[in-house]
């Protein structure tokens, strides 16, 4: 048998006595509402348990997304491994993967992995953005700013289905168009290629809402009927930023997918 040091037998008394007056103090209370505040008790346990699975399961998968020769993969490869693995063949199935970015690798503490996915641009594989839509936290529209202006029509086209995809507006999942290889001083600025896909948004919303009253889809509309399109008024945040993927300017883009996807 061992024995309890003075100090502690003291110790022991002294939470005898507050065990004792707690009871004491309990039975006083009408049994009602004990039960009430066990239940609210239990309840408020229940809640933040709840909560604390619901914040797991928040999607940590960043979309990207945008016509062929935009420079998605080079931006994958950039974000994944900081180098840009020259030479990758166009690939016909999503490259995914789920890794901590590259300009986070050293830093120390509580770092969430992203699930980054790039969907190839051909439009015979559009619909498996449709798959990766659902489960998106955040959408990276990967436009060419070097060669914008020839593909400027099906850029928007392909963004405006985006827009109007009923998960993206439902979830009000946030986008941002990445005007890529800025590298080059011919590129277009963020701002023309902004305006520029505004206007086009702008004439496509005319003849798709055209088109959709003859065959009563319910598809959804874009910005305020009778107002020049704008970025702005989208449900969800659309943002514009500069990248180039080559030379790994792409902060940017990284603080974007960092916003989506919180330790
Ligand atoms: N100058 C420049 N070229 C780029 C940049 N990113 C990609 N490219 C080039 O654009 C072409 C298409 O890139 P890729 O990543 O395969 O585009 P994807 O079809 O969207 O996946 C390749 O020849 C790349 O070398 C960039 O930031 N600057
Ligand atoms: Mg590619």
């Amino acid at each position: 048998m061992w024995k309890l040091p003075e100090g502690m037998e003291q110790w022991k008394k002294d939470l005898e006595e507050w065990l004792n007056r707690g009871i004491e103090f309990i039975n006083q209370i009408p049994p009602t509402q004990l039960y009430i505040a066990c239940a609210v008790l239990l309840l408020t346990t229940a809640l933040l348990l709840l909560l604390q699975v619901f914040r797991r399961k928040k999607s940590n998968t960043i979309v990207l997304a945008g016509l062929s020769g935009s420079g998605k993969t080079v931006l994958f490869y950039q974000l994944r491994d900081g180098s840009t693995h020259q030479g990758t063949v166009t690939s016909m199935e999503p490259n995914e993967d789920t890794f901590v970015l590259h300009s986070e690798s050293t830093k120390k503490g509580k770092i969430k992995p992203v699930h980054l996915v790039d969907v190839p641009g051909h439009s015979r594989l559009r619909p498996k953005l449709d798959e990766f839509l659902p489960q998106a936290a955040g959408i990276v529209f990967v436009v060419d700013a070097l060669e914008f202006l020839p593909n400027c029509s099906a850029a928007s086209e392909y963004l405006y289905d985006i827009l109007t995809n009923s998960t993206v507006v439902k979830k009000k999942i946030p986008v941002l168009i990445c005007c890529n290889k800025t590298d080059k001083v011919t590129a277009h600025t963020k701002e023309f290629i902004r305006k520029q896909m505004e206007k086009e948004i702008d004439k496509l919303r005319a003849s798709r809402s055209a088109v959709s009253e003859a065959d009563v889809t319910n598809d959804f509309t874009l910005g305020i009927p009778g107002q020049a399109f704008s970025f702005s008024q989208c449900h969800n945040k659309v943002s514009v930023a500069e990248a180039s993927g080559l030379t790994g300017e792409i902060s940017q883009v990284e603080q974007f997918i960092r916003e989506q996807v919180k330790p």
